[in-house]
């Protein structure tokens, strides 16, 4: 393994959601999950477009302390997750601090572990995504809702959706 970088998931990547074998792929590298825990300031979490998508928004204030997964992981997944997720055209990886509530093993850290993490937020969006119900955590199957599709990575359509003219 070459290289260690923090990121921290809210979305798509995170244990049980529809993209989590991107991280569980050794052909993209590795990486270890660390443990749990929420954003130490609040974002907003809403899942836009007909595709579903988690964004995390680049307005640090609104919304929630958003819960995630903290990975440490190598230089390849790095790229191959910059290279996924767009960056730096669409989402964004940006520092923030998340505060770590649970170990690997899922035993409570009290107090909470401080780290700083890679998160991909969305920098730019349209104004109505402010107008979306703001979650606390991200799940695919939810009521409020339509479930995510990763289809829309093959369209165009879908950044039209979220990215302000
Ligand atoms: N994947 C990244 C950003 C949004 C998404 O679906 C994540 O899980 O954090």
């Amino acid at each position: 393994m070459s290289g260690s970088h923090i990121i921290f998931s809210y979305g798509t990547l995170k244990q049980g959601e529809r993209n989590e074998y991107v991280m569980k792929d050794p052909n993209n590298g590795t990486a270890t999950f660390v443990g749990r825990g929420c954003t130490a300031k609040k974002y907003p979490l809403v899942v836009a477009s007909q595709y579903g998508i988690p964004f995390l928004l680049l307005l640090e204030g609104q919304g929630s302390q958003v819960l995630g997964e903290v990975y440490e992981v190598d230089d390849s997944m790095l790229a191959f997750l910059d290279a996924f997720e767009s960056h730096p055209d669409f989402y964004r990886r940006e520092v923030a601090t998340v505060l770590m509530t649970q170990d690997k093993n899922g035993e409570k850290l009290d107090p909470p572990q401080t780290k700083e993490c890679w998160i991909y937020f969305l920098p730019k969006y349209k104004p109505e995504m402010l107008e979306l119900q703001f979650l606390e955590n991200y799940t695919s199957e939810s009521k409020d809702h339509v479930p995510y599709d990763e289809r829309y990575k093959r369209k165009e359509e879908a950044r039209v959706t979220a990215l302000p003219d």
